[in-house]
């Protein structure tokens, strides 16, 4: 299973390939510029400035590998954490019947019930197996982000 970290690393590397013509590992203005300019960019000068103003943190006008690695790690994080966030959203709003920010076993059950599945217990049980970390038969918010993550990872590997 790759983390976000593993995953950054290897698109980092992959840029550097690609644009690192002199191998030190970081990028000048010349050797993005060289490369949007073979790839056809449009407007190649103007690509290059805003990606300088993304990448280059410290504005030495070097983009270092830390500084991409930085960069898309906070980007990468965000939409987890955006994705995490709608996940525990639909999650409580499919199942926490009373609102309290816990689903319990019997909630769930209802729910099936009420969606007239043939097997609202098995439908619950797989649930639970899947979320409830602690097996308290409720699942609490910290546990659905816990389960969004691990999800999240897996599809990382895809
Ligand atoms: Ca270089
Ligand atoms: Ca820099
Ligand atoms: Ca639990």
């Amino acid at each position: 299973m790759s983390t976000l970290s593993d995953v950054v690393l290897r698109e980092v590397k992959e840029m550097m390939a690609k644009y690192d013509t002199d191998k030190n590992n970081e990028l000048s203005r010349e050797e993005v510029l060289d490369r949007f300019r073979k790839t056809g960019v449009k407007n190649p000068e103007q690509a290059v400035d805003s990606m300088f103003n993304a990448l280059d943190t410290n504005k030495d006008g070097k983009i270092t590998l830390a500084e991409v690695e930085e960069h898309k790690l906070k980007v990468y994080t965000k939409k987890r954490d955006d994705s995490i966030r709608k996940d525990v959203a639909a999650i409580l709003k499919q199942y926490d019947a009373n609102g309290d920010k816990q689903v319990t076993y019997e909630e769930v059950v209802e729910h099936f019930r009420k969606a007239n599945s043939p097997y609202p217990e098995l439908n619950a049980k797989f649930l639970f197996e899947e979320i409830d970390t602690n097996n308290d038969k409720k699942i609490t918010v910290s546990e659905i982000k816990e389960y969004s993550k691990r999800v999240y990872n897996l599809m990382l590997d895809q």
